[in-house]
């Protein structure tokens, strides 16, 4: 004989087990993801190139987020900034990886601004991932990453850009000192379509730059077939009475096709780093440095002053110079 089940109007026996507060606590909900990767639509070596990359918070606020780019040493002269609304410029240095507040639903956008090595050939490969502080649990970590593919190319015709700085960040002296001396670099490309061609620059000396020996005007020429890079650099002193003065250059180039000997309109050099066309390069010379006196005061602002040449060097060396990257050839 079976026994007869318990329907849903018999007392239920213990009835104070109702009444518990034991529970499973709820996980709460956690997702980050990169949800869309932007950038110049194709660049050139030599020159800029912009990144943007979005990061969605899927889930529930998240503070001390860590956003990691994979960047290739051919783009230097990296800057950023975070957008979270209203829009944002890159110029600070890159952090090793940025941290992100990000509220319920919110989305945040980070801008990178770069420029490539004059040798790049391939396409420019950058990825973004984020991950979330410790503990953090995402359920969704396959949308944690997105990569981007720049293209890279040359742009038809002639260019020419140039970068100066401190010979110190050659031979690690000094700065744009009055009598010290400045690295002008150019790099002159030919993205066709001439071929047998010839290319040339001319680079009026700046007031207040020597150049030794002392010449009006530095040349450089020479075969720069369609598709190639020319990479020139001149070093002039700073004359001693320029302190203070801001010093600008810029060069000229031309391209010669088929044994043409006339140099033709040309184009300006341009400062890759300023956002315009044909920018000058320039660079201010630093005032004379006083030496106060020994006395203990005198003693504590040297320190000063000596802590702050080197913070100066060291933001110097957070822009380098245009360069070529290491065992490429300099015709
Ligand atoms: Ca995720
Ligand atoms: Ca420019």
């Amino acid at each position: 004989m079976s026994q007869p089940h318990a329907s849903a109007r018999e007392p239920e026996l213990h009835q104070e087990d109702n009444t518990s507060t034991r529970s499973t606590p709820l996980k709460p909900l956690q997702d980050l993801a990169v949800v869309a990767a932007t950038g110049t639509p194709k660049a050139f070596p030599g020159g800029p190139v912009e990144l943007a990359f979005v990061v969605h918070n899927r889930g529930c606020t998240v503070d001390g987020a860590r956003a990691h780019f994979s960047l290739p040493t051919k783009l230097g002269y990296v800057r950023w900034c975070l957008e979270t609304g209203g829009g944002c410029t890159p110029g600070a240095s890159l952090p090793q990886d940025p941290l992100l507040d990000l509220a319920e639903g919110a989305s945040a956008t980070l801008h990178l601004a770069g420029i490539l090595v004059s040798t790049m050939r391939e396409s420019l490969e950058t990825r973004l991932d984020v991950d979330g502080p410790a503990g953090f649990d995402d359920i969704h970590p396959e949308n944690d990453s997105l990569p981007h593919t720049t293209p890279v190319g040359l742009a038809p015709g002639l260019r020419a850009f140039c970068s100066v700085t401190p010979a110190s960040e050659v031979h690690r002296n000094a700065g744009f000192f009055a009598g010290g001396t400045v690295v002008y670099s150019f790099i002159v490309q030919n993205g066709g379509p001439a071929a047998d061609t010839f290319a040339k620059l001319h680079f009026p000396v700046p007031t207040g730059l020597t150049f030794s020996p002392p010449v009006p005007e530095f040349s450089w020429d020479g075969k720069l077939p369609a598709g190639e890079t020319r990479w020139v650099s001149v070093i002039a002193q700073i004359d001693s009475g320029a302190a203070g003065q801001t010093i600008c250059g810029q060069a000229k180039a031309f391209l010669h096709v088929g044994g043409q000997t006339s140099d033709g309109p040309g184009v300006l050099s341009d400062d890759l780093i300023l956002p315009g066309d044909d920018d000058l390069c320039c660079f201010t010379v630093e005032s004379p440095v006083m030496i106060p006196a020994l006395s203990p005061f005198g003693l504590i602002g040297l320190a000063a002053l000596l802590a702050a040449l080197g913070l100066w060097r060291l933001r110097r060396r957070s822009f380098p110079a245009l360069r070529e990257p290491a065992g490429s050839s300099t015709p």
